[in-house]
């Protein structure tokens, strides 16, 4: 029946903070920085940073590899009670990084089975291993998707790397929407919890995002995340150099609210660094740098 379904999802979220509002306050994530190369180009990213489709801009992570980051997650866990979730997103696209990314989700699935994984992508790559995705468990997929039409994807995205070919402007755009759909699509048929993050860029894609919001959750999106475009000129991206603003939270708010019709739209994101560590909006990074954690033993499961 119906309410059994619900009550099943609600027990596949109930200890992820980003998929349950409820689940924020009392668990944490971890992300793990071990995917350098991206497949494609947002105006509102500059490579020197963390991929602004999951990111707070302008914040640089440090690089792993799937090793190292599977020491630190084993360290984390045995000291943070409340760390139920680990999840790659960025610095660039995990899944054009995809033996990277795979190979540090079999290292920890196989330590510490009871830790949820978690992907965030553009999409791109992602019909390609939803297979993949499925087989290691991972029941949460996000994918930034921030139009349904094209011609408003030559604003944000001045090119795509498919395949060993680059495509630019509309061609490129074509491919990346033709791909995110059928991930999207993909993930439903494979049952796997799917967030679609969207950026929020007035005059570009702010009214665009209400038939994106309807297209989305007509293919099976279980929550839609709305974050604001933050652009700053001295991040260096297209659209700090040409004075692109991001919209104020009433803007946001309002946005939001329009979209929230009969489905989830998630409220509190907080634009988490490649390299979180804690609760939302708790950042201990800091505390698990790479010179910090590679001395610390890991202690769970031990
Ligand atoms: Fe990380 Fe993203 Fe997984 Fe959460 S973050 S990969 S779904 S575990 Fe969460 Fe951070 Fe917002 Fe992302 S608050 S930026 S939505
Ligand atoms: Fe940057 Fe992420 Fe866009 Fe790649 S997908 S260009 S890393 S924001």
């Amino acid at each position: 029946t119906e309410t059994t379904l619900d009550e099943k999802i609600k027990e596949r979220i109930a200890k992820h903070p980003c998929y349950s509002e409820e689940a924020h306050h009392h668990y944490a994530r971890m992300h793990v920085a071990v995917a350098p190369a991206c497949n494609i180009q947002c105006n509102y990213c500059n490579r020197k940073y963390d991929c602004a489709n999951e990111s707070r801009p302008g914040v640089v992570s440090e690089l792993l590899t799937p090793e190292e980051a599977a020491h630190k997650v084993l360290v984390i866990a045995g000291k943070i009670p409340q760390m139920t979730v680990l999840g790659i997103a960025g610095p660039g696209d995990p899944l054009a990084n995809p033996e990277k990314t795979f190979r540090t989700f079999d290292l920890i699935a196989d330590k510490a089975p009871d830790i949820k994984l978690c992907l965030s992508t553009n999409g791109l790559m992602l019909p390609d291993h939803v297979d993949r995705i499925k087989e290691l468990n991972v029941d949460h997929v996000t994918i930034t998707i921030n139009m349904v039409d094209p011609e408003v994807g030559t604003k944000i995205y001045p090119w795509v790397h498919y395949r060993r070919k680059r495509y630019r402007g509309i061609e490129g755009v074509k491919i990346l929407h033709e791909r995110q759909m059928e991930g999207l699509q993909a993930l439903r048929e494979a049952d796997i919890l799917c967030k679609v993050n969207s950026v929020m860029i007035p005059g570009i894609n702010d009214e665009h995002l209400v038939e994106v919001d309807k297209v989305i959750r007509q293919h099976g999106a279980f929550l839609h995340n709305i974050m604001p475009l933050i652009s700053a000129p001295e991040h260096g991206t297209h659209f700090g150099l040409t004075g692109q603003r991001g919209p104020t939270p009433k803007e946001l708010k309002a946005l939001q609210d329009n979209c929230s019709g009969n489905m989830k739209m998630m409220r509190h994101c907080r634009q988490c660094r490649a390299d979180a560590v804690g609760l939302l909006g708790e950042d201990r990074s800091q505390e698990f740098t790479k010179d910090k954690f590679l001395e610390m033993a890991p202690e769970y499961n031990l």
